[in-house]
Parts: C-alpha cells; structure tokens; sequence
C-alpha cells in the first residue's frame, strides 16, 4: 500500500504462530516516545556495550525501567534491581501503555513490563542474529517498537543456522514476539544512511520486558 500521506491506519501482519508486526501501530505516540528518549539519554547516556562474546555492538544501548543493564561499558545482562537507579529513569507511562496495548491485541493479555532497552543504531550498526533468552519467565512476550531510519529485520528458527525471513521494519512499526517463537533467532542488517524528519540519522529500537 502507497504510504503518501502517512496517516494509514494501523495494519497486523502475522510472521508465525505468537509473532506479528503491527504496521505504524506507534506512529501517533513516536514523537512523543522519541522526546522521553532524548529525557532517558541524558540521564543514562547511549553507550556501547560489549557482547558475552567480548564484540563491541555497533548499536548504541540506554535504558528504562526497574534495572540497570550490566555495568558501565562491561558485560551483558540484568543488572541487580536498582543498583544504577540514579541513572536509570522508571519507565514513562506512555511507554508503559503502548508495550501493554501492542501486546494484549496481541494476543498476550496481562502483560507487564519492568524494563525497556532502547538501541540507537547508526549507518552500518547491525545486530547480529541473537535469541532474548535473559528474561526470567519466557512465557511472557517482548513488545518491540522501530523509530525513525528503516532497517532489514531478519527473523529466523530456532538454531542460529536456521533459514530467515526478511523485512522491513520502518518508523512506527511494531514486532510482539512470545508463545512459541519467543526464543527464534533474529538480528538487524547493517543500516543504510539516511535522513527520517523525526529522528535524524538514526534507527532508534526500544525492546519492553518482563525481566524478572
Ligand atoms: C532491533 N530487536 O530491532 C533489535 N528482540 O533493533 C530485537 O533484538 C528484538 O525486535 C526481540 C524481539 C523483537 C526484537
Ligand atoms: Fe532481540
């Protein structure tokens, strides 16, 4: 469909059995969610972060919610609860709402989010193919919403080996991720430049949890 005006309404698109993207289902809320973002970073700046595996990530990470995430610049995983809670601002309600609603339509009724991962991803940052398996109960989804820059999502199996989809996730758009895909593979190409009126040279992606 022909996004001329950018007022469609939002549209769901199933991608397997507990996985769905629902098209521009955040495009009202993204100015506003952008703005909290710049709030969060300039409480608990973007850094970069180090894989288990001891890579520097080409994405940029902050942070929302009731933990911090490893220490400093080191290391990878929850942080205990609060223990960078100078820093690490509570969730917006706006945030907070949205993750809920995108994950009750679908189909994950009850969902409670405690912790928010925003990464801001720059021309050539990727995420390589990955499973989010750190969260403590997997039977709760992940709530995963892309602003600004479009980039190629790849979604997979459940080996790291396993074929992969592609598709493009641009600004607004909505991935809810649970049931029985909530451990499949997926990652992010390498971002093309580009310049979006509302997030400048960037793709920002935040990730709502149910960490504990
Ligand atoms: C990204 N997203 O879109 C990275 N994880 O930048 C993720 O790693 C992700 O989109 C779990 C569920 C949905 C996601
Ligand atoms: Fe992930």
């Amino acid at each position: 469909m022909l996004d001329l005006f950018g007022d469609e309404e939002p549209w769901a698109e199933p991608l397997a059995e507990g996985a769905v993207v629902l098209r521009r289902r955040a495009r009202e809320q993204a100015g506003a969610i952008l703005a909290q973002v710049q709030q969060i970073a300039a409480r608990n700046p973007f850094v970069h972060r180090f894989t288990p595996g001891g890579q520097r990530m080409s994405a940029a990470m902050t942070h929302c919610g009731d933990f911090g995430w490893a220490s400093e610049s080191r290391g990878y995983g929850y942080a205990e609860p609060r223990s960078d809670a100078g820093r690490c601002p509570p969730m917006p309600a706006l945030f907070r709402e949205l993750a809920v609603s995108c994950a009750r339509e679908a189909g994950f009724s009850g969902f409670n989010p405690d912790f928010c991962l925003v990464n801001r991803y720059e021309p050539g940052a990727k995420m390589g193919l990955h499973q989010d398996k750190d969260e403590r109960d997997l039977r709760q989804p992940i709530v995963s919403v892309s602003l600004g820059l479009p980039a190629v999502f790849l979604f997979g199996g459940f080996e790291r080996t396993d074929a992969t989809q592609r598709l493009l996730l641009e600004h607004g758009d909505v991935v809810v991720w649970g049931g029985p895909s909530r451990l499949r593979f997926h990652g992010i190409l390498p971002l093309k430049p580009g310049s979006h009126p509302d997030a400048g040279a960037f793709r920002y992606n935040l990730t709502f949890r149910r960490a504990r």
